[in-house]
């Protein structure tokens, strides 16, 4: 088991203010994938954990562990291409009770109700392609409506457009939430435990977290973790008491806290 732990810089948490009725489209700050990888946490064996995975969009490996511990994969399958260009989403898409896989090529959603190689159970539009082939803002997924299945999201600057279904249609809720040319990265998790999951940034290891998906002053904020890229955020409920909460991964070793607080990692662990 390592010793590391993580170092966590307290430093004033700005109150991030919402700033409603502005119209944005330009991208994000931090690029949509990284070379070495995405790295992702969910469910995989429906424990009621969430648990470490990373996907490796060069070749469309996956690597998904079911414990978070030191080790390797526990599941490693092949679901998408050689340079796939769609970006990964992890959800409950059938309310079973374990999270699977997903790619959002540009505008179509292809969604893996098991996390093995295989065609997608689930295929529909939502959103649009970019002149890069990826999509227009940053896909999320959640549960949005709390009815026990995960849908689709879209951060587009500090627009964001959730749908309840996994069907091809629009947006059922819009809002603002963040700065225009938000430079954060989008966090999405149960935080309060009602069942429902809402929405968050992380802005250089400053983490504002709402407790409803709608416009409005962050309702939790603390510091966890470094900037990204150096600390990827991957929330997730690492104690099964349906909270949500901060975790951050960096290649190779991951950072779980079981509170949305400022302090140091409870769970440190060697993973890819
Ligand atoms: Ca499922
Ligand atoms: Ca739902
Ligand atoms: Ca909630
Ligand atoms: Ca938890």
């Amino acid at each position: 088991m390592s010793t590391r732990r993580l170092a966590v810089v307290a430093s004033t948490v700005a109150a991030l203010v919402a700033v409603t009725g502005v119209s944005a489209t330009a991208e994000p700050g931090p690029g949509i994938q990284s070379t070495t990888g995405v790295f992702v946490t969910g469910d995989w064996d429906g424990d009621g954990i969430d648990t470490a995975g990373w996907y490796f969009n060069p070749t469309g490996v996956w690597q998904l562990r079911n414990s978070n511990t030191d080790g390797q994969e526990d599941l490693s399958f092949t679901f998408g291409d050689t340079n796939e260009v769609g970006y990964p989403v992890v959800g409950d898409w059938d309310g079973d009770g374990d999270d699977t896989i997903g790619l959002v090529r540009g505008g179509t959603w292809l969604l893996r109700n098991s996390n093995t190689a295989g065609t997608p159970d689930v295929t529909f539009t939502y959103g649009d392609t970019g002149s890069n082939g990826r999509p227009v803002g940053r896909p999320v997924a959640g549960d949005w409506d709390g009815n026990g299945t995960d849908t689709p999201g879209l951060r587009r600057d500090n627009v964001w457009l959730l749908r309840n279904s996994n069907s091809t249609g629009g947006a059922d809720g819009t809002f603002t939430y963040g700065d225009q040319y938000e430079t954060g990265f989008e966090v999405v998790g149960d935080w309060n435990g009602d069942g429902y999951d809402t929405i968050g940034l992380v802005r250089a290891g400053n983490w504002f977290l709402r407790n409803s998906n709608s416009s409005g002053a962050a309702d939790v904020a603390f510091s966890y973790g470094a900037e990204w890229p150096d600390h990827w955020p991957v929330p997730g409920d690492w104690d099964n008491n349906n909270t949500d909460t901060a975790g951050v991964a960096e290649p190779g070793t991951w950072f779980f806290r079981n509170s949305n607080t400022t302090g140091v990692a409870e769970i440190v662990f060697e993973f890819v």
